[in-house]
Order: C-alpha cells, then structure tokens, then sequence
C-alpha cells in the first residue's frame, strides 16, 4: 500500500499528489505486526481519522483475507498512527475480530473487509 502526501488548496481546488513523497506500508514493513502473506489483501479496505486525539490523522488498514492461526479469511485491523512526519508505523495497533469480542462465525468472517472513517 502506498501512501502519497497532498491536499487541496483553500479555494478547494487540488493541489495534487506529491508523488515523489511516497510511503509504502506492507505487512512487512518494520512495526507492522504479523506476517505478510499472499493474498492477505492488505490496503483492502482504509478508513482514516484521529483515534487518538493528538490532531494528527491516523489510519485504519484492513486486510480481510489475513489467516489468524489456521483460520483463513478470518481478517485483521492495523491502525498506523499519524506524526508530524506523516504516518509511522510506531506504536502501530493490530486486532482481528476476536481480539475485540467478536466471536467468529461462517467460513469467512473477513473482519476488516469494509470500513469508514470520520
Ligand atoms: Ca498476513
Ligand atoms: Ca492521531
């Protein structure tokens, strides 16, 4: 999954993608917990907001096909946090469905496949 720094201007227009500005973020990268997998889906699904309350955006990354233990599709939550450098993968916060209480159900429960942000 990449990540591109940009914005609009005040009168609303776009100010553009900063593409030489680029981070990518895969399940391997250092901070990010778990293992990369084929077929994860990592990036699958984003929503963004300030869960935190520092004023700084974070980001919420699904990846509906993650394998928990020997449950495939079971699917997984990472939440990166935003910085004044931009999103860092410190203190990068990682759930499933049953980690919140949510017990699985059917084959292919795909927690985190669909989400929104505010
Ligand atoms: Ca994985
Ligand atoms: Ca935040």
């Amino acid at each position: 999954m990449w990540i591109f720094t940009g914005g609009f201007t005040k009168s609303g227009g776009a100010a553009g993608v900063d593409a030489s500005h680029g981070t990518v973020f895969r399940q391997a990268t250092e901070g990010v917990p778990g293992a990369d997998e084929s077929h994860d889906s990592f990036g699958g699904a984003l929503a963004a907001g300030d869960v935190d309350g520092d004023d700084f955006p974070d980001l919420a990354i699904g990846a509906s096909f993650e394998t928990i233990g020997s449950a495939s599709r079971t699917g997984n939550v990472w939440v990166l946090h935003g910085a004044s450098g931009g999103t860092t993968t410190s203190g990068a916060v990682s759930f499933s469905g049953p980690t919140v209480g949510i017990a699985r159900s059917g084959d292919d429960p795909m927690f985190g496949d669909t989400m929104s942000g505010s």
